[in-house]
């Protein structure tokens, strides 16, 4: 006999635009996914994926239990056995080769689950390694090295006040797209209209006219990889006429000097030979930022995960600084989360360069060392050679550079165990794989998101549906398998209470909590009571008080900025005339690479294919929707080209994720899917040197018929 029908209120985590659902369902049946009017931040915005989450959640290749690799077939064991197997392996291992003889990688999915941020810690004291990784550098890392430095904590990350903002300059980013990205802004195409509709503009800076730069009140197109040309020009101009304003924030400003002497020799002329924007234009650029109130310049992937990635984002930090649009209404401002709300003191600040890796000697930031190096540290021989890995929620044979290279690396590991629900490119090499329950079976609060958000707000999700009996979410594997690790090495074993708690008390010593006497006195059981969300306010300014740096300055030019900037002025690095520059894509119907077993998000016309423009095409005699080999310093692929003058001639464009059809994958619907994997070209040794970070755009490749 089935029950009544229910209504819950949830809000998805696939995206960071953490948007309200309303799901109602019907015993185990999802009826239906709405986006939930009700919520203050996303206000009944929804897009395609939101709806996609019950696909997750009925999907029969989902892995229920934990299964263990027994040549190419895969055999159900109980929780008991996996624990205690990875326990002893790990254990092994490392008595074997030493403690840094295993590795952790955390893919993306860990920063969109609250379980996975309080509770890895768990597992890795038990595994005591200093070798991790994380999609964060193929990725932002960037942006958290510029914090770190600038504001001197790493998550001390200002976002667009794009909801008071009258002028947005988006360089490298297509949140129409992706959602917003290090600004969490669900409904998007509406915040966007609304800048318009109060008489503002918004600016795209894109290689290709994205969804974002067709709405958008100007485009320009850059050459891939030149941006830090094009901001050093804007800052050059804000020098060079008088525009420099820093309002409240001059007497906290160390090096003001140094900067400007360091842009002086970037003049817009020459960023012009560079990016192809046009010199006046340039210059026009930096006079509306200055001159216009409520201004904001905003970077994303594109100018992030390049090869002057780093540069880039501190250039932006410099613009909005200098242009008196850091730490104002409708500029750049950081916003005032209820639970890890960043002020002097909190932990997790960072470090930077405290070692460096093996092989390439890259530096570490904040205990990590950059993805694009695991490879050479598993394949490299030698004491300290990776021979284990944990992979967590991470797909790194899809999604990081020399996916091919990454491939034969975790094939030739002595052990691996992934915490995962799918039998995927990279889980498949797993020997063991711990399955985590489903978003829908867990309950949620979101900690990273809130803290990047344009508005304030504060959201519990209850789990919509009881987990399958012997099925357990991801912290309580962390917890699990830490202890059983410890306990095999003798070590002291603790696990911690269920992830609601610690953030209760993470909010009851939040800056709205009765402990701070703010008047809402927040408790995680008041946010409870608000189903939908409770909204806390607009972003306000408060910098100052904020400021995380030793001396509660801001530091303006560090020692790897200077020597970036010299890097850039002996970049005169030119293309051969048959290279492309291959950039990524995203499509609002995708998500890296884990959504693809979903046959409403892959349903109609194919959107994995390369792009290029029509005269491109005709000077390569190449035909439209023609088989093309692409060649790149590290791999070679074949895919079906289209012609499209979205992107700008000499640019192609393939978005990542892609390329399911390999043996191993237990991927059904994905596997049917056509298209290959981007990261198969992108080159592990591309990247941004500041940081280490990986430049997954801009990469030169060559296109031949096939
Ligand atoms: N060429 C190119 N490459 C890129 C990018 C690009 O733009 N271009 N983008 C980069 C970026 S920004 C990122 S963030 C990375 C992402 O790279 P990764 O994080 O390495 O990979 P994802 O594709 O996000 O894979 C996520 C995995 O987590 C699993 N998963 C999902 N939810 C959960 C959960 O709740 N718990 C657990 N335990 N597992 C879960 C999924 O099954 C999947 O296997 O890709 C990067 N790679
Ligand atoms: N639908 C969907 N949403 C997502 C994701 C997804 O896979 N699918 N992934 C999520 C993740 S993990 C992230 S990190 C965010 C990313 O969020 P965004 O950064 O907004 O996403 P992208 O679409 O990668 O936008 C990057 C833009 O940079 C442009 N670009 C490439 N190279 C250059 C360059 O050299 N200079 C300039 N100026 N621009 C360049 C690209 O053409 C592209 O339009 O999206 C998140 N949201
Ligand atoms: S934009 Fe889509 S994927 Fe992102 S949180 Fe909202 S519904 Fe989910
Ligand atoms: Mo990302």
């Amino acid at each position: 006999m089935s029950t009544e029908a229910k209504t819950h209120y949830r809000a998805c985590n696939l995206c960071e635009a953490i948007c309200g659902l309303e799901i109602k369902t019907q015993d185990d049946q999802i009826l239906s996914i709405k986006g939930d009017k009700n919520d203050p931040l996303s206000r009944g915005y929804i897009c395609p994926k939101g709806t996609a989450m019950q696909d997750i959640y009925t999907d029969p290749d989902r892995l229920r239990k934990p299964v263990k690799r027994h040549g190419d077939k895969w055999i159900e064991i109980s929780w008991q056995e996996a624990f205690d197997t990875v326990a002893d392996k790990v254990a092994t291992v490392q008595e074997q080769y030493g403690i840094n003889a295993v590795a952790f990688y955390a893919g993306n999915p860990n920063v969109h689950n609250y379980g996975s941020m309080t509770h890895a810690g768990v597992l890795r004291k038990a595994v005591q390694t200093k070798i991790h990784f994380s999609a964060t550098s193929l990725d932002q890392l960037p942006h958290h090295l510029t914090s770190y430095s600038l504001y001197g904590h790493q998550s001390l990350i200002p976002v667009p006040d794009i909801d008071h903002t009258n002028y947005m300059l988006i360089i490298g980013g297509n949140p129409l797209a992706s959602n917003g990205s290090i600004m969490t802004a669900p409904d998007i195409p509406k915040r966007l209209k609304a800048i318009q509709q109060r008489g503002g503009r918004f600016v795209v800076i894109d290689p290709r006219r994205t969804e974002t730069a067709a709405i958008a009140d100007q485009h320009l197109f850059i050459r891939p990889g030149t941006d830090a040309w094009l901001l050093m020009a804007m800052l050059h101009t804000l020098f060079a006429e008088d525009l420099v304003n820093t309002g409240h924030l001059t007497n906290l400003l160390v090096g003001i000097d140094e900067v400007r002497s360091a842009c002086e020799s970037f003049t817009p002329e020459f960023a012009e030979q560079r990016t192809g924007v046009a010199a006046e234009q340039i210059r026009q650029l930096a006079r509306d930022m200055a001159n216009i109130e409520g201004a904001v310049c905003y970077g994303r992937m594109g100018v992030s995960v390049q090869v002057y990635g780093t540069l880039c984002q501190w250039a932006i930090q410099m613009i909005n600084l200098l242009t008196h649009s850091l730490d104002v209404r409708g500029g750049m401002m950081a916003s005032s989360p209820a639970f890890g709300f960043v002020k002097p003191g909190e932990p997790g600040a960072g470090h930077f360069a405290a070692f460096h890796s093996r092989v390439s000697g890259l530096p570490e930031f904040a205990g990590e060392l950059p993805a694009t190096i695991m490879a050479e540290e598993m394949l490299t021989e030698g004491e300290g050679q990776i021979r284990g890995l944990i992979s967590v929620a991470g797909n790194p044979v899809l999604s990081s550079p020399n996916g091919n290279q990454m491939d034969k690396a975790l094939a030739s590991l002595d052990f691996m165990v992934s915490i995962d629900f799918y039998i995927n490119e990279t889980t498949q090499h797993a020997d063991i794989i711990l399955p985590p329950t489903s978003a829908l079976e867990h309950d949620h609060y979101d900690i990273a998101f809130h803290r990047l958000a344009v508005h304030n707000t504060a959201r519990f999700n209850e789990a919509v549906f009881e987990p399958n009996e012997g099925t357990k979410h991801d912290w309580e594997i962390f917890n699990g398998l830490g202890v059983a690790i410890a306990e095999r090495k003798g070590l002291e074993a603790k696990p911690l209470p269920s992830p609601d708690q610690l953030v209760d008390f993470g909010i009851q010593h939040g800056p709205y909590s009765a402990a701070a006497g703010h008047e809402l006195a927040l408790t995680l059981d008041k946010i409870k009571q608000h189903m939908h969300g409770l909204d806390i306010g607009p972003l306000e300014p408060g910098l100052p008080e904020r400021l995380c740096t030793h001396d509660g300055n801001i530091t303006m030019m560090a020692d790897y900025i200077k020597q970036d900037i010299m890097r850039l002025i002996a970049d005169l690095s030119v293309l051969d005339k048959d290279e492309f520059l291959l950039i990524g894509r995203r499509h609002i119907r995708s998500n890296n690479s884990w959504m693809h077993n979903s046959h409403r998000l892959v349903k109609g016309k194919p959107r994995w294919q390369l792009l290029m423009h029509p005269d491109d095409l005709v000077a390569h005699q190449l035909q439209d929707q023609s088989q093309v080999r692409i060649q790149s310093r590290v791999g070679e692929v074949e895919t079906q080209v289209l012609a499209s003058d979205e992107v700008m001639p000499g640019v192609v464009s393939l978005p990542h994720g892609w390329g399911h059809k390999r043996a191993g994958v237990h991927l059904n619907l994905a596997a049917k899917q056509g298209g290959v994997s981007c990261n198969d070209l992108t080159d592990d040794k591309l990247i941004d040197r500041a940081s280490g970070n990986s430049a997954l755009n801009g990469v030169p490749v060559r296109i031949f018929a096939v």
